[in-house]
């Protein structure tokens, strides 16, 4: 009996023992020194290496992190991307007979077969650029070169007093150190506030590498102007041929003098965000103003009257073609704010009013 009592006994000391060691394990260590919080902060490749090597786990394990990255990217990337509408195709009449400036080659009008294809409703922003930078890393060609063009009235002083030389035929842009996607107007400025405004200082190369990991591809010139012209058929305009019905304005352009007094009386000196303003009867955005849009096509200024099929310009050239004109534009020196309009850059120039935005095939 006598033994009996004093194994119970000492059953419970033992418990108690436990308890009182797990209490300790618990709390204690985490009061006293505070190690559990100690970390330095890490890139996420180093993290990963160290949870593979802790939890012992090697390839297989970061084979599903990576695997993991890429589905959240994938994520990332799908709700990045802009609307895309469907264009039937079919016959238009591309280019016009009554050019406005018939040295950069808008006529002949002719006859232009397409199959159905889709467009994005509107340009590509600067939330989806960063979208496309932070995932892929991609540095733009004006980052690259250091410099990009800007318009000279946008300039803070500053920017002004540091510049070496502006352009001989035009003299209101600048080459500007630091001027890029995220500095539109050099390195004292921001795109914080206009994250729904196209992105700017891209180069073809730059959208191209864009509309790739899109999925997508940039418009042919064709594409472009059938999207542009919304059904309309010899029409200056996405919506006619007077600039502003009802006294409204349909695209944001230049108001006043050009280049020294802008009046914004449509609203904007500069880039305005997309759909501002009325869509054409396809549903598309600033087709013409806000800003120039690369396409996919060589630059040149012969063109066949003859019906072609899919027209994809010349097989190569120096520049390529953009469309549509910007918030530069005013009709008393660059009256390019029309779907015939149209002019060019090498693929690696890239300015303060010039973006673009994608088109794809349809896969049935
Ligand atoms: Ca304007
Ligand atoms: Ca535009």
């Amino acid at each position: 009996m006598g033994l009996l009592v004093y194994s119970v006994w000492l059953l419970v000391c033992v418990c108690v023992m436990c308890v009182c060691v797990c209490d300790s394990c618990d709390v204690k260590p985490a009061q006293d020194c505070g190690c559990n919080t100690l970390h330095r902060h890490r890139t996420e490749e180093e993290e990963e290496d160290e949870e593979g090597g802790r939890n012992g786990q090697t390839a297989a394990h970061k084979y599903s992190v990576t695997a993991n990255k890429e589905f959240v990217n994938k994520v990332k990337k799908e709700e990045t991307l802009s609307k895309m509408l469907r264009m039937q195709g079919g016959w238009f009449l591309m280019g016009t007979d009554d050019p406005g400036i018939p040295q950069d080659g808008e006529g002949p009008q002719r006859r232009i077969w397409l199959e159905p294809f889709y467009i994005e409703e509107h340009e590509v922003t600067n939330l989806q650029f960063q979208s496309f930078a932070n995932i892929t890393h991609h540095v733009t060609e004006a980052e690259q070169f250091g410099d990009s063009f800007v318009f000279e009235g946008l300039l803070s002083e500053e920017v002004k007093s540091s510049l070496s030389h502006a352009v001989a035929a035009a003299p209101w842009w600048s080459p500007v150190k630091g001027a890029d996607w995220r500095h539109p107007e050099g390195p004292d400025s921001s795109i914080t506030h206009r994250m729904d405004h196209p992105v700017l200082h891209v180069s073809w190369t730059d959208a191209q590498a864009y509309c790739e990991w899109a999925g997508r591809r940039l418009p042919t010139e064709a594409e472009w102007e059938f999207a542009c012209r919304g059904g309309l058929q010899d029409r200056l305009y996405p919506w006619g041929n007077k600039l502003m019905p009802r006294g409204q304005h349909y695209a944001n352009l230049w108001q006043g003098e050009f280049p020294n007094h802008n009046t914004a009386e449509d609203g904007f000196t500069q880039t305005s965000p997309v759909k501002r303003f009325p869509a054409n009867a396809f549903g598309l955005y600033d087709m013409v103003g806000n800003v120039w849009e690369w396409t996919a096509d060589w630059w040149s200024v012969h063109h066949t009257r003859d019906n072609t099929h899919n027209p994809k310009g010349p097989k190569t050239g120096s520049d390529r073609v953009k469309k549509g004109g910007s918030y530069m534009c005013h009709k008393s020196y660059c009256y390019r704010y029309r779907c015939a309009a149209r002019s060019q850059n090498t693929p690696d120039s890239s300015a303060s009013n010039l973006g673009f935005r994608c088109a794809a095939d349809i896969t049935l």
